[in-house]
């Protein structure tokens, strides 16, 4: 069975970007692969944290994982920092990785960009995400497409290891899917929906409430046209919202731009409304059942403890194949 290893950061709330061009895959590669789903906890903190809201984010996170429709018992699901392997490898790794590399790393530039200082954390992200995915002999990484540079630089990583100190580590590919894998901001369809964004109606939290969504749906910038049709050059802001309506209302593109051909975007934006809501609402209801259920914890014990297992492997393997003294 091939194996599948992915993560999110338990940073500030899950937009419908990290569902659709992550999450949501992950539920549908469960009963076929073998998969790792990690909340990487490690990685949300080469940006500040506050203690209390990591803690909360953390486990809420693993609830909502749950809630979209992960189960438990047919993949791990577990907290980066409960696995020591993964900060031990990313030295191992960061020893192996040249500052040429990460100096090309666009998610540093823009993260970096106009901040006084930064952490060296930021800088090496790259190389702590490659040891996740490696240290699991990870076949496929399902990631939305600002993870695609990321990616290749594990790729490079893991080829010169292997090469240079004998065959350690699987080479895993990149699943970007071709439609959905980069859901753009509402207010402004020409850069990515990011939680870091500070305008609330850029995006759609998965606990969002319909009230919010109906906000926030009705505010998105489309184009001074009304004519609902895909077309992400010159209509970037409408395909973005019919990308959303396509992937979770399961209406073909022609078959959107047929229904709402001369009613303009306030009948398609009502529509999105109310597709949304129903979409997140299950989702919603269950959340809250698990966080109250006191089953993340045992969850999150009992996935770390596969994931350690796993893990410890690779990394011996790696140590090993080094030259370091292992008894
Ligand atoms: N807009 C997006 N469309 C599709 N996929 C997306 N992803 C993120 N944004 C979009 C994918 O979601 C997964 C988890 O992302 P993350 O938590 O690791 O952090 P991120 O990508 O940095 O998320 P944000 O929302 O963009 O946060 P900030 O504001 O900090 O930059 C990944 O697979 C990612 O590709």
């Amino acid at each position: 069975m091939k194996r599948v290893f992915s993560g999110v950061q338990p940073t500030s709330q899950i937009h419908i970007g990290n569902y659709i061009g992550a999450i949501k895959r992950f539920v549908d590669l469960q009963d076929d692969m073998d998969c790792f789903f990690c909340i990487v906890d490690l990685h949300s903190i080469t940006v500040p944290q506050d203690p209390k809201k990591l803690y909360e984010n953390s486990l809420q996170l693993a609830a909502l994982y749950m809630a979209v429709g992960l189960d438990p018992n047919k993949v791990t699901l577990f907290l980066q920092s409960h696995v020591p392997a993964h900060s031990e490898l990313a030295w191992l790794l960061q020893c192996n990785t040249y500052m040429g590399e990460l100096n090309r790393m666009t998610q540093f530039k823009e993260k970096s960009k106009g901040k006084d200082t930064v952490t060296t954390g930021l800088y090496t992200y790259p190389v702590l995400m490659a040891a996740d995915i490696l240290l699991y002999g990870t076949d496929y990484v399902p990631v939305g497409n600002d993870q695609k540079q990321h990616l290749e630089i594990c790729r490079d990583v893991a080829l010169r290891f292997n090469k240079k100190f004998g065959e350690t580590f699987v080479i895993p590919d990149p699943l970007i899917s071709k439609f959905g894998a980069r859901i753009m901001a509402l207010d402004d369809p020409t850069k990515k929906m990011s939680k870091s964004n500070e305008n609330k109606h850029s995006k759609i939290n998965l606990l969002d409430t319909p009230s919010k969504i109906k906000k926030s749906i009705m505010k998105a910038i489309t184009d001074s046209d009304s004519e609902v049709r895909y077309d992400v050059e010159n209509k970037p802001g409408v395909s973005n919202l019919m990308t959303i309506y396509n992937i979770l209302g399961g209406l073909s593109l022609e078959d959107i731009e047929n229904k709402y051909a001369g009613l303009g975007y306030g009948a398609f934006k009502k529509d999105l409304v109310e597709i949304v809501v129903l979409s997140l609402e299950p989702i919603q209801k269950k959340y809250e059942e698990i966080l109250n259920s006191g089953e993340v914890e045992k969850v999150l014990k009992k996935g770390a403890e596969k994931a350690n297992e796993v893990s410890n492997e690779f990394l011996e393997k790696a140590k090993i194949n080094m030259g370091f003294v292992v008894f």
